[in-house]
């Protein structure tokens, strides 16, 4: 077989220019000694793949067209995944900072000394000094460990995760409509469904496989109203688009519902037999007017009103939200006032009809499931509820009162470690310098800390302030179940071995226990016996996975949660028959007016500010901002300005613009798009430092998720001088439909 060296040139456009690598890279040509089936490591629709691995490395990708959900499509992260295998910036071993840098060092070293660190800090300031950050693109197995590591061998109630920066506002929501928190249909009821609302969400950049779903629904008659303050690409194909003022879904959801019950649009029926508080809810919206909603939320009062006669009398329909509903301080309310929408109609529980969120991370839901959060225990167990700490308590074989109490969520954290209440962390897969809001607090924060080990396999920005940092594992270099936003969990397989002296995560973590003297807790030898101990935890709980196995879960292509026994199928539907997850079985109605956002514009800081995503960047970019290809589709952020704010400010496209709040600074090409509110500017947050989005937002949170508020804050904005010319002039494009 061909062995083939990349030039300089091809090397560059594959990867991108790297510091500090060598100057050839081989890999090899030639068939691939085995295909393997698994899933995408990026989003929560964690489409089927089958990647080539030749010589222990994943060299490439081939479509795994079996698996329903994708039948083998991917979209442009899922084909460029394996990418990160090989890449030449992977960490190799464990790493140790020294007064000139990180030095590499063994695994006896760097795991004696974390465990030593965290240990001597927890002496002197109590256990609760010292905080688990963990995240919800690992395994169910992973999640279930972090959790368990932080109650008993760190013994700290300071736990939390990324999920709460991404899917709390509709977790908390949905358990307090359902009772239970997980997308209510699989995927294949879109197609049946005959209106379908999508509420804050870029779905055709954010989760592209599911655009497949929508237009085949479309195809099938099916009408789309899509709600966004920018007309996203999912948008511009809409048979009705509402452009919502940042922060107002919640008006705008009560004025359409306004409009269907005085057109008699409700299912009296089934609000009589399966629901509470309906009655509190039709008076609150009587004053809903379309004119008093169109106040609030920008959109004219007819399109309030066509949303509601294409919504109200339809045979079947939908309606899925994500992020641009939830990273609010009222996430949980918009979550909330948007169900009603869905409730009032019964249509729920049936072929084509139901609601979902849109679970972002690759594991959203399963990192959401087994306890890795400050307030929840294994099998969605509360950790407040004596009966379900009990529970757990004789599961893991410890006294109740040994079990720590509900902690601080992620960015409470990040507070207690700039009041230095919190002085040692240990993180793993979760990016908070350039994920977390107010970026500038975050790194002096992360200054702060006496301790910090971080656990990851790059060197992301935040690991850059580790004492120690634990080269970790990439998702094909272990085995385990995720989640997928349906709630089918799926098995990943390993294709690949940990490169040199990586390891396996769970390993990392087991070793770590071991050394705070915990062994007989966290004595595994495999994946699969931390996923039977999980299934067997959640036994009985609120996310019972306890009839589930690897083999049947490999054998089914996925099981969806509810299994409560071997022989149960699983359940792909829920709340068939009307049949809620409370304990009388019913759905609740929640009554919630309209409040502005935590931070709304004024005379100083007249624009509103928002943030997301682009399709070719992932997260907080420590991933894709590693392959070439990706960065080459959208290499740094930009500027999102309507062609009206623009002129008023003198601004043409590609200038340099500057965007100031309260909190900080960003300056950035701007780019000028017919496609978003003439009030409003979006920035992609992919990027670390001077570019970071999260640089400006608000570090203020919602106070039922605790989700901060990314989608909306005030700013100013202004145009700046040019900086010296760029080597890629290219860069800004003129439109990124050219690209
Ligand atoms: N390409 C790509 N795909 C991803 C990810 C990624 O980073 N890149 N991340 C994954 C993850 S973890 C997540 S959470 C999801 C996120 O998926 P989405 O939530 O779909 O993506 P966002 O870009 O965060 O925000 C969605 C939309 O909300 C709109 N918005 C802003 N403010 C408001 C508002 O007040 N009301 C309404 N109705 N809309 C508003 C924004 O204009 C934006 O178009 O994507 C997943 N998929
Ligand atoms: N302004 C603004 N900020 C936002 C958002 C927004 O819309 N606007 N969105 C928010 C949302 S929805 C989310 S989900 C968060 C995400 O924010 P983060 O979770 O901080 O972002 P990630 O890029 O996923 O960071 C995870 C890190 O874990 C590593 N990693 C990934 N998988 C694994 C694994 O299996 N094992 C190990 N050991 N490491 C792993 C990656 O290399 C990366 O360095 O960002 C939030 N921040
Ligand atoms: S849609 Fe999501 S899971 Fe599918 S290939 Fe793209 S990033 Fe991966
Ligand atoms: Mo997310």
């Amino acid at each position: 077989m061909a062995k083939l060296t990349l030039s300089e040139e091809q090397y560059i456009e594959l990867y991108g220019p790297t510091p500090n690598r060598s100057p050839t890279y081989d890999f090899h040509d030639g068939e691939p000694d085995k295909l393997v089936k698994t899933h995408c490591c990026f989003c929560g629709v964690q489409c089927g793949i089958q990647l080539k691995v030749k010589y222990n490395k994943v060299i490439g990708f081939e479509p795994w067209d079996e698996f329903p959900v994708n039948q083998g499509k991917l979209c442009p992260k899922g084909v460029l995944r394996y990418m990160q295998n090989d890449h030449p910036d992977r960490l190799l071993s464990p790493l140790i900072r020294t007064e000139d840098g990180f030095r590499a060092a063994g695994w006896y070293e760097s795991l004696n000394k974390t465990a030593d660190s965290l240990k001597a800090i927890q002496d002197k300031h109590g256990k609760d000094a010292v905080a688990f950050l963990g995240g919800a693109s690992m395994t169910n197995e992973k999640a279930y460990l972090n959790g368990k590591f932080a109650r008993i061998a760190l013994q700290t109630a300071n736990i939390d995760y990324n999920g709460r920066l991404c899917m709390v506002s509709a977790g908390a929501a949905n358990r307090m409509a359902f009772g239970v928190d997980r997308a209510a249909n699989p995927w294949s009821d879109i197609l049946l469904a005959k209106t379908i609302i999508l509420t804050g969400t870029n779905l055709a950049e954010c989760f592209p496989i599911l655009t497949d779903y929508v237009w085949r629904a479309r195809d099938n008659g099916a009408k789309i109203i899509v709600i966004d303050p920018r007309i996203t690409p999912i948008g511009r194909t809409a048979d009705l688009f509402l452009p919502v003022r940042p922060g107002r879904d919640s008006a705008l959801a009560n004025g359409i519902l306004h409009v269907m019950i005085e057109r008699g649009w409700t299912d009296e029926k089934f609000i009589a037999e399966h629901t509470h508080d309906f009655d509190k809810v039709r008076e609150l919206v009587k004053k809903y007017t379309p004119e008093v909603t169109e106040k609030l939320s920008g959109v004219p009062a007819k399109n309030i009103i066509k949303a509601a006669e294409m919504w109200g009398p339809a045979e079947t329909s939908m309606l899925l939200h994500a992020r641009g509903i939830e990273h609010h301080t009222k996430g949980v309310e918009n979550v909330l006032t948007y169900i009603n929408l869905v409730l009032a109609t019964g249509r729920i529980g049936k072929p084509g009809c139901g609601y979902g969120t849109i679970t972002g991370q690759g594991n959203g839901q399963g990192g959401r499931e087994h306890g890795q959060r400050c307030n929840q225990l294994p099998g969605g167990r509360d950790i407040n509820k004596p009966e379900h700490r009990q529970f757990i308590a004789d599961f893991w074989k410890i006294p109740e009162p040994e079990l720590p109490k509900q902690g601080l969520t992620a960015c409470e954290i990040i507070d207690a470690i700039e009041r230095g209440e919190i002085k040692g962390l240990l993180s793993i897969s979760i990016n908070p310098l350039v994920s977390i809001p107010d970026s500038n607090r975050t790194r002096a924060a992360l200054e702060k800390l006496e301790f910090f080990a971080c656990i990851d396999f790059f060197l992301s920005e935040t690991a850059r302030y580790a004492d120690v940092v634990l080269a970790g594992s990439l998702q094909e270099e272990d085995e385990g179940t995720v989640t997928t936003g349906e709630g089918r969990c799926v098995r990943l397989r390993n294709s690949v071995p940990p490169p040199v002296d990586a390891r396996v995560d769970w390993w990392i973590i087991r070793e770590l226990a071991k050394r705070l003297g915990k062994e007989k807790w966290f004595n595994y030898s495999k994946a699969e016996e931390i996923f039977d101990e999980l299934a067997a935890a959640s036994k009985g709980g609120p996310i019972d996975y306890s009839g589930m196995t690897y083999e049947k879960i490999e054998n089914n292509m996925g099981i969806f949660w509810p299994c409560p026994a071997p022989e149960h199928p699983g359940t792909p539907r829920l709340f068939e028959g009307g049949k809620f997850h409370h304990p009388d079985g019913k759905a609740k109605f929640h009554a919630y007016e309209y409040r502005p956002p935590a931070e709304d514009v004024d005379v100083e800081y007249p624009i509103f500010f928002t943030t997301g995503r682009v399709v070719s960047q992932y997260l907080s970019g420590t991933q894709t901002r590693r392959i070439g290809a990706l960065v080459d589709q959208y290499p740094e952020p930009l500027c999102e300005i309507h062609p009206l704010l623009a002129t008023k400010l003198g601004i043409e496209n590609r200038d340099m613009v500057k965007v100031s709040t309260r909190r900080g600074e960003i300056t950035l090409p701007a780019l000028v798009v017919q496609t978003i509110r003439p009030d409003t500017i979006f920035i992609p947050y992919h990027w670390a430092g001077k570019k970071a989005a999260n640089q400006v937002t608000n570090r203020v949170l919602d106070p039922i998720s605790k989700i901060p508020e990314f989608k909306v804050c005030a700013c100013r904005l202004e145009k700046v001088a040019a900086p010296p010319a760029k080597a890629n002039a290219a860069w800004p494009p003129v439109s990124l439909e050219n690209k």
